[in-house]
C-alpha cells in the first residue's frame, strides 16, 4: 500500500478591490468560517504595517511624508518580498493564506499615477502566485459614500477610477470578480464557495507557483 506523507499544501487565496469595496470585511469572514471547518488558516495583509518597511508606508499613506513615486513603488513591493518566504514555508505546511491586498494592489495603484504598467510588475516577479483571486467590484462612488472613506492618501474619487481600469488591465484566469455592493452576507458565501473549491484543488496537489 502506497503511503503519501507529504502533506499537502495550502491555497494562496487574495482578495483584491478598490478602497472601502469590503475586503477586510470578507477576509476575517472567510478565515473563521475556514476555521470552523477545521482547514487550517492564517490571515495576512499588504501593506503589512508592522515592519520597519511598513511603518514607511504607512506614514506615507497618512500624509505624513512625501516619497518619490517610484521609491514607494518599490517599497510596497519590498513589504511583500519579506513574507515571502514565511508565507512559502506556511502554505507547503498546508496552512491557507488569505492575503487582503497583494501585487495587484501594488501594480494597479502605482500605474494609476502615470507610471509604466511594465516597470509596476516587474519587481512583483518571483512572488508566489495566487491560486485564486477574487475581486470585490464596486463603483468608485458607491465606495466613496461607504464609512471611513477619505481618510487615506488614495482615497479620491478620479483617483479610484483610474485604479479601477487598471485593475481591469490585470485580471487573469485565476480572477473571480463578485459584485462588491450585494450585502455582506450574500458575498461572504459566494467568497466561501470559491475558496472551497480552491482549497480543495490546492490539495489535490495543484504545484506552487512563482
Ligand atoms: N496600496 C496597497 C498600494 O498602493 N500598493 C500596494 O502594494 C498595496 C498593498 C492601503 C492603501 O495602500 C494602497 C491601497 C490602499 O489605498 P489598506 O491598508 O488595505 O491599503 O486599506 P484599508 O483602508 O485598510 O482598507 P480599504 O479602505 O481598502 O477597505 P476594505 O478592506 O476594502 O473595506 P472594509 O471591509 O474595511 O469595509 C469598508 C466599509 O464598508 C462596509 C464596512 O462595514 C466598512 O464600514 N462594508 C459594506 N457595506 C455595505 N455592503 C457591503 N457588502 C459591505 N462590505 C463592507
Ligand atoms: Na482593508
Amino acid at each position: 500500500k502506497n503511503c503519501h506523507l507529504a502533506i499537502s499544501r495550502g491555497s494562496l487565496i487574495v482578495l483584491e478591490g478598490l478602497d472601502r469595496s469590503g475586503k477586510s470585511s470578507q477576509c476575517s469572514r472567510l478565515v473563521s468560517y475556514l476555521q470552523e471547518k477545521g482547514i487550517p488558516v492564517e490571515a495576512c495583509r499588504f501593506p503589512d504595517r508592522s515592519t520597519s518597511v511598513g511603518q514607511m508606508i504607512s506614514t506615507y499613506l497618512a500624509n505624513e511624508s512625501e516619497l518619490d513615486d517610484r521609491t514607494i513603488h518599490l517599497l510596497f513591493s519590498a513589504n511583500r518580498w519579506e513574507k515571502r518566504s514565511l508565507m512559502e514555508t506556511k502554505l507547503k505546511n498546508g496552512i491557507s493564506l488569505i492575503v487582503d491586498r497583494y501585487s495587484y494592489s501594488g501594480v494597479a495603484f502605482s500605474a494609476s499615477k502615470g507610471l509604466n504598467i511594465e516597470w509596476c510588475k516587474a519587481p512583483e516577479e518571483g512572488l508566489i502566485a495566487p491560486d485564486l483571486v477574487i475581486y470585490l467590484e464596486i463603483a468608485p462612488e458607491k465606495a466613496a459614500e461607504r464609512d471611513g472613506y477619505g481618510c487615506e492618501r488614495y482615497e479620491q474619487l478620479e483617483f479610484q477610477r483610474k485604479v479601477a481600469q487598471n485593475y481591469n488591465l490585470l485580471r487573469d484566469s485565476t480572477w473571480k470578480v463578485i459584485d462588491g455592493c450585494l450585502s455582506l452576507e450574500t458575498i461572504e458565501s459566494q467568497v466561501r464557495e470559491q475558496a472551497l473549491e480552491c482549497v480543495s484543488v490546492c490539495k489535490k496537489g495543484k504545484p506552487l507557483l512563482n
